[in-house]
């Protein structure tokens, strides 16, 4: 697998980076060595799936994160922001420092990019006798907890700048997997997607990502395909609530309830495509068997069908011996075997040209997002209005995309619509949102094409 790319700052990145270095050489009194900039993502089709296993297609966007990085002199970390409302850390290079940090129970912004570190640290370490300490600092430009996957682009940023600093060119699939690890340290049981495309994306093409082993192919979107994203200015931070982990929890039970109705040894099931697989059945035969198997369940009750005592099941999956909740069962595993054949749809039609192709993406878009909102229920009203105004506004289709809970909206247009489009659900926004005349729309609401994943700059 290819490694990241070196390569010098094209005329776009140019100017940051000069004001990131200016700002670098402020606060650590040195010049940066070399500056990455890792993208974030907008994800085509396919939500709340990678973590069952099933393949997304997402791809990366122009706004990015970008960090300038030196080498300390006296083998600590430190971590300063161009935006002042976010503040600087400086900790010991230590992977118990880097815990302690993660341990503290505020919710801090560098403690994505700490993720990444440890788990860069993880990797150089077994590569490398002496781990050298690193100035950095940092320039988001991807809206925060918005569905495009800032936090990601935090964390693989941190893996990679400690990996490069330490002179270890890894290939790319192995830093989009360490990242994901790394995330999960902050505490969200999430999938690999995010990590994937921040690294495996490629300039003018979407792609299709599959899992174990991670693979990313193109998925050329149609010519005259335009794709806009929309911000529904509500913001979800998925560390600070657990609707995230349950939909999680939820997948899997669905997963070992199917395996043991089944008789196959629920044990060795993780995810629904394990048991999707070992049954050897289609996806649509597999929505068919959850909606006939599954049901809502509480954890007496799905300790029943397993078996297993409260205590054995919390062994298994994140549940608290006083747990109320009822697991949506049938409708988290439906939306999931429904919504990974929609991708496989999605891509095959981006691959055959036809007259109605627009359209037939356009279909998928909303049955994706109907599915996010009846059977996920992770959508929330203000994004389904912005999904009602966007195809109001004569999109092809249009849905949440990332976790949901807020977020942003990607719709579907066609080139010679999309001004008109944006202008049009521009002034809808601006009227739903009480927005004034000053408000910048440029950043609520744009067009997106694919872009190219992180990159080392090591001039400019
Ligand atoms: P967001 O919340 O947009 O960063 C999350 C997960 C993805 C995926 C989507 C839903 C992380 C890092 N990201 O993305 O893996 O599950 O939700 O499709 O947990
Ligand atoms: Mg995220």
């Amino acid at each position: 697998m290819d490694k990241v790319p070196i390569v010098p700052a094209d005329d776009a990145a140019k100017s940051r980076l000069k004001k990131l270095a200016w700002h670098f050489e402020c606060h650590h009194k040195a010049k940066p060595e070399f500056f990455i900039r890792v993208p974030g993502r907008v994800n085509l089709i396919g939500e709340h799936i990678d973590y069952s296993g099933y393949a997304v297609c997402p791809m990366a966007i122009e706004q990015n994160i970008l960090v300038a990085i030196g080498q300390s002199k006296d083998d600590r970390i430190s971590i300063t922001n161009i935006d002042p409302k976010y503040e600087e850390i400086d900790m010991d290079l230590s992977i118990s420092s880097f815990r302690e940090v993660l341990m503290r129970h505020e919710i801090k912004w560098y403690k994505y990019f700490v993720c990444g570190l440890t788990e860069g640290f993880e990797l150089a370490k077994s590569g490398l006798e002496l781990i050298r300490g690193l100035n950095t600092s940092i320039w988001g430009t991807i809206p925060p907890a918005a569905g495009l996957s800032s936090s990601s682009a935090l964390v693989c940023s941190g893996v990679l700048a400690i990996t490069h600093a330490n002179k270890l060119h890894l290939a790319k699939d192995i830093l989009a997997t360490q990242s994901a690890k790394a995330e999960r340290l902050i505490g969200t049981e999430g999938g690999g997607m995010d990590h994937a495309i921040a690294f495996l994306a490629q300039q003018g093409t979407a792609k299709l990502i599959e899992f174990n082993p991670l693979r990313a192919t193109d998925v050329t979107l149609p010519r005259d395909a335009v794709f806009v994203i929309a911000d529904s200015m509500k913001r979800h931070n998925k560390a600070a609530f657990n609707n995230y982990n349950t939909r999680v929890v939820e997948c899997k039970l669905a997963a070992k309830i199917i395996a043991k109705k089944y008789g196959i040894c629920w044990r060795d099931i993780e995810i629904l495509i394990d048991v999707q697989r070992v049954l050897g059945k289609t996806l649509k035969e597999m929505a068919d068997i959850a909606a006939q198997e599954l049901s809502d369940c509480d954890v007496q009750e799905i300790c029943q069908i397993l078996q297993v005592s409260v205590m054995e099941l919390s062994a298994i999956v994140k549940i608290d011996n006083d747990d109320t909740r009822k697991f949506h069962l049938r409708k988290r595993a439906q939306h999931v075997f429904e919504e990974a054949a929609r991708v496989i749809e999605f891509r095959d039609v981006c691959c055959q040209e036809s007259t109605n192709q627009i359209q037939r993406l356009g279909e998928l878009m909303i049955a994706s997002h109907r599915s996010l909102r009846y059977l996920f229920d992770c959508s929330i009203d203000e994004v389904n209005q912005l999904v009602d105004m966007a195809i109001d506004s004569g999109a092809a289709g249009a849905r949440l995309t990332g976790a949901g809970w807020g977020g942003c909206v990607i719709a579907l247009t066609t080139k010679d619509k999309a001004d008109e489009f944006v202008k049009d659900l521009g002034d809808k926004m601006r009227e739903a949102y009480h927005l004034s005349d000053e408000t910048d729309m440029d950043t609520l609401i744009f067009k997106t094409e694919p872009g190219q994943g992180a990159a080392v700059y090591s001039k400019f």
